[in-house]
């Protein structure tokens, strides 16, 4: 059946080494739709929730609920196909421009990745290119900016069309245009979907309906921004710098 894109998870704990737990008692609920951001300095664990809601790992305890499914301890390949994500390094492959979108739904015609591609604020710089949708990526990418590079990763997962989506806000510099454009790109491709977010700019996390915040493999708050702002805890001091 169609997932929904609800998430839930219920006292879950992780640790790569079981020995050595990572995440303590996480318990979240997105409902469709819903924008979730995770906050909090280096090694908090935001990139190990978004590892679990894509049941890259199994969990020690606790469980994890796709449209109450539990998906925590049992090996679903077919559900966690169900999500889309989008990577702060875009794997990209040697082949065309097309090939490379195309890779979120490789049954799709050109006509949906071009579809895709504008959705993504794409399709503006891939018409620019040399041989445009033909164009013949190298393996790394490196024939394009980071931007650019975030963008096809936008168009990729747009291709996919799923349920819920994994957000990893590049860290490093790419200029304030093409930020502009990724952000959105971004923002249409969230439309309608829940979308789980790291967000290393607090400003983009503004406007989620929910932002926890991490430290050292808990939630320690969460709410809206306002709701934080007003509580004066940790939010606010990473807020207010
Ligand atoms: C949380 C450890 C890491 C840290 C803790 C991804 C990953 C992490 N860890 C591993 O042992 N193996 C792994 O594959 O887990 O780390 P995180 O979830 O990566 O933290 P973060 O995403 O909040 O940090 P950052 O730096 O991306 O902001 O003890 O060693
Ligand atoms: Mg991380």
């Amino acid at each position: 059946r169609e997932l929904t894109g609800e998430v839930e998870f219920e006292n879950v704990d992780f640790g790569y080494n079981p020995d050595k737990i990572v995440l303590h008692d996480i318990n979240m609920y997105a409902k469709p739709g819903q924008k979730i951001a995770f906050v909090g300095s280096t090694g908090a664990g935001k990139t190990t929730i978004t590892n679990l809601i894509n049941r890259f790992y199994d969990i020690q305890d606790g469980k994890i609920r796709y449209d109450n499914i539990n998906i925590g301890k049992i090996r679903k390949p077919d559900l966690r196909r169900s999500l889309g994500i989008v990577l702060q390094d875009t794997h990209l492959f040697t082949g065309t421009v097309m090939d490379n979108i195309r890779y979120g739904k490789l049954d799709a015609t050109d006509e949906e990745c071009i579809k895709a591609a504008k959705l993504a604020n794409a399709h503006d710089f891939i018409k620019r290119l040399p041989d445009g949708y033909n164009t013949v990526l190298t393996g790394d990418g490196s024939n394009l900016s980071q931007g650019q590079r975030q963008l096809l990763a936008i168009a990729r997962a747009a291709v996919a069309d799923p349920p819920a989506l994994i957000l990893d806000e590049a860290t490093s510099s790419i200029d304030t245009r093409t930020e502009a454009m990724v952000s959105r790109g971004m923002d249409a491709l969230m439309e309608g979907r829940t979308s789980f977010v790291i967000a290393h700019r607090l400003s983009t996390v503004k406007d989620a309906d929910c932002i926890m915040v991490m430290e050292q493999g808990r939630i320690i708050e969460r709410g809206t921004h306002d709701q934080l702002i007003d509580m004066k805890g940790r939010y606010y001091q990473l807020y207010t710098g």
